[in-house]
């Protein structure tokens, strides 16, 4: 099935009690029993609600993956793989990652004595260097938030699987649409759903999708045993979106490439970051590994002073964190979405004070430039 047609389908299909071709909003808690000692398929809704369960298929579907679990928020999914490994493993992280995927790394993950290394893995030579005897997981984002770095995951996949290691990746930023992780080699994709599978900023969850059946049936054990789930509220938000999200990219995209060759010829932009320009190091390997560039974008005008500027004067681009829904949203990492990162580690990475980070949005891109040149003229 095309990308159009499996986002518009992917699920169970409509209800087989009723025929209604939205699943209903299961708000309940419990499920009576058939009688004492058999119950009808389901028990209690942390362990199971067809709301999320319509939802877990439908991503399963889309990232072509065994088995899915929705969880409350992206950093929950996150956190529920890290209840994967035992107090001695270790995780091989990309060194540049969302703020708070760092933060859960540095400040609670390793409380349960499990090692984080942060490497910069778009050098294979330094990937392949990082693993130890210990180590059982690769956590990747690609591109990363926010400067925009790719990992050949194929690469990554195949050093990992040598020494037996479980590659996961963050598919956030691009979504199944441009990006098939697990059609690559990884064994693990996981999303912040609050962003592009949503769509409409109105919902915060995650979830997390596999290609063995068997990590899926720990992930629920995982899932019902530390509770972190998606309601079915949110789950029913998120498939909704789900419906429109190859047309939302084909648009976002659109969007994301105009903004992105406007930035990088403006005089006051000193570097942008984004993949589809053939100046970025990697666009040879983002043409090769993804199905487009995406609509996140980051540029440096040189100083906090002047990041402050820009934020101050756009008038459709909203000073907000998140990504990924139909209106577009500014950030400045080093202040807002990767403050929990220390300084020097940003600066080491390049994370400057002057760095901005947008989420194109489905708007008409000739207004979002007009408000980028207005918004660039003041400093
Ligand atoms: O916010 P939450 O749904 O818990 O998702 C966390 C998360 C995980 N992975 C990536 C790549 C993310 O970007 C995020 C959340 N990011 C933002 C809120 C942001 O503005 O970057």
């Amino acid at each position: 099935m095309k990308q159009k047609t499996l986002c518009v389908h992917a699920g169970p299909g409509p209800d087989p009690a009723t025929g209604a071709v939205n699943p209903p909003i299961y708000a309940t808690s419990t499920y009576a029993y058939a009688a004492f000692g058999r119950h009808r398929g389901w028990e209690y809704s942390r362990t199971a609600n067809p709301t999320r369960v319509a939802l877990e298929q439908a991503v399963a579907e889309l990232e072509g993956g065994a088995d899915a679990c929705a969880f409350a928020s992206g950093m929950a999914a996150i956190d529920a793989l890290t209840d994967l490994l035992a107090p001695g493993d270790h995780i091989v992280a990309a060194h540049n990652l969302y703020g708070g995927t760092y933060r859960l790394f540095t400040t609670i993950t390793t409380r349960h004595s499990v090692e984080v290394s942060f490497v910069d893995v778009s050098d294979l030579k330094v990937l392949e260097a990082s693993f130890r005897p210990n180590t059982k997981m690769l956590f990747l984002e690609s591109p990363t938030n926010p400067l925009m770095a790719l990992v050949d995951l194929a690469e990554a996949s195949r050093l990992a699987h040598k020494r037996g290691v479980l590659v996961v990746v963050d598919n956030t930023f691009l979504s199944p649409v441009l990006q098939k992780p697990l059609e690559l080699g990884a064994d693990v994709v996981v999303h912040s759903t609050t962003k592009y599978l949503n769509g409409h900023s109105d919902a915060v969850g995650g979830v997390v999708v596999v290609s063995d059946p068997a990590l899926g049936q720990d992930l629920h054990r995982i899932q019902n045993s530390a509770g972190a789930i998606m309601g079915p509220f949110d789950a029913y938000l998120v498939l909704r979106g789900i419906r429109t999200l190859a047309v939302r990219m084909a648009a976002h995209e659109e969007g994301g490439r105009a903004v992105a060759q406007f930035l990088a010829q403006h005089p006051k932009v000193l570097r942008v970051f984004y993949p589809g320009l053939p100046t970025h190091p990697q666009h040879q390997l983002a043409k090769r590994q993804q199905r487009g560039f995406g609509a996140m974008v980051a540029f440096d005008v040189g100083s906090l002073e002047k990041a402050k500027a820009v934020c101050d004067a756009l008038q459709i681009f909203t000073l907000a964190e998140s990504l990924g829904g139909v209106e577009s949203l500014i950030s400045h990492p080093a202040t807002m979405t990767h403050a929990s990162v220390p300084k020097e580690e940003r600066e080491r990475l390049g994370i400057s004070d002057g760095l901005l980070r947008l989420s194109v949005g489905i708007e008409d891109p000739e207004d979002l430039l007009a408000d980028l040149d207005s918004a660039l003229a003041k400093i």
